[in-house]
């Protein structure tokens, strides 16, 4: 006789903190990366993964990691996220039930949040599909462009002006490797910690090209040790762009609520979510 059939195990908002908490403790143990963090890259991660969604055929975005195969993995805006990846396969292994959809979302969520930037709600529901859900290349913005770009860019994901500024703070985060974009060095004096340093820089310090044979990007005259891509001047240069900036410079809590709103919404893009979206989970950081 066969005993009582076992119920599908269903994870829950318990299950997915654990997750998080996981994630937090990896990124606290292995601190000799980079500066000092892999949060950085892991938000890059879940960006590359939800900014391919076009709002017109509906196709892209955080649902199915299909960056996990080759066509979309190879894409040049891509290069070096295998490190972001890479790092959450222990993450996988310990917690089979999650898809890898998810769990990279998760892993940008937990980056924003441990390097003590504002709350990021989130929802669970993504499947992981396979290399025939591979978008095109060329969805990811192009740093050497200019507004018109960045506005077809995010247009395409369904943004406006307002979200476009707030979600490119996150350059406050990280670095450019040459070995990756051909780009080089930080646009932050605190490039694991997240603040609206990335838009006061932009505002109040001079900027120069910079004299090298890589591509072309800027530094700032001062210490000429800071950088800034030719798509993230735009956001200066642009006038109706440049009142966000200008904004965002002056008020961290305007930044911090509109960056974690348009998070939210890019993280989200092209999902079939069954969790209503008044029921968003907000998760415990390691030092709250
Ligand atoms: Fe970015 N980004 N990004 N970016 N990005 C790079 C690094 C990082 C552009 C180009 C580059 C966003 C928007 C734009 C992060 C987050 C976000 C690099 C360097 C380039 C180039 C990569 C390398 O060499 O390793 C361009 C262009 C845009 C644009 O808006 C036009 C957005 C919206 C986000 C986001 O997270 C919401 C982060 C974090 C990094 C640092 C990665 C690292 O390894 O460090």
């Amino acid at each position: 006789l066969e005993g009582k059939p076992k119920a599908p195990f269903v994870p829950r908002f318990e299950n997915y903190q654990e997750v998080y908490n996981h994630i937090a403790k990896l990124l606290e143990e292995h601190d000799d990366y980079d500066d000092g963090s892999y949060g950085p890259v892991l938000l890059r991660l879940a960006w590359h993964a939800s900014g391919t969604y076009d709002k017109e055929t509906g196709t892209g975005g955080s649902n199915g990691a299909t960056m996990r195969f080759a066509p979309e993995g190879d894409h040049g805006a891509n290069a070096g996220l295998k490190a972001a990846r890479d790092f959450l396969e222990p993450v996988k292994e310990a917690f089979p039930w999650i898809t890898y959809s998810d769990l990279w979302i998760l892993g940008g969520v937990a980056a924003i949040q441990e390097m003590q930037g504002p709350k990021i709600p989130y929802r669970a529901g993504r499947s992981d599909r396979d290399l025939s859900f591979c978008t095109p290349d060329g969805r990811l913005p192009d740093a050497s462009k200019d507004h018109s770009h960045i506005r077809a860019i995010f247009g395409r994901m369904g943004f406006d002006d307002r979200a476009m500024v707030a979600l490119s703070g996150a350059h406050a985060l990280g670095r450019c490797h040459t070995d990756r974009s051909g780009y080089s060095g930080p646009w932050t004096f605190s490039p694991t910690t997240l603040t609206n340093d990335y838009f006061k820089l932009l505002i109040e310090e001079k900027w120069q090209y910079k004299k090298w044979n890589g591509p072309k990007q800027f530094e700032d005259v001062k210490t000429k040790t800071l950088m800034m891509l030719p798509t993230d001047m735009e956001i200066v240069k642009d006038k109706s762009f440049r009142k966000y900036t200008e904004l965002y410079a002056k008020d961290n809590d305007a930044f911090f609520k509109d960056f974690s709103n348009a998070v939210v919404t890019l993280f989200e893009l092209g999902v079939p979510f069954e969790h209503p979206e008044d029921q968003r989970w907000v998760f415990k950081s390691s030092f709250d």
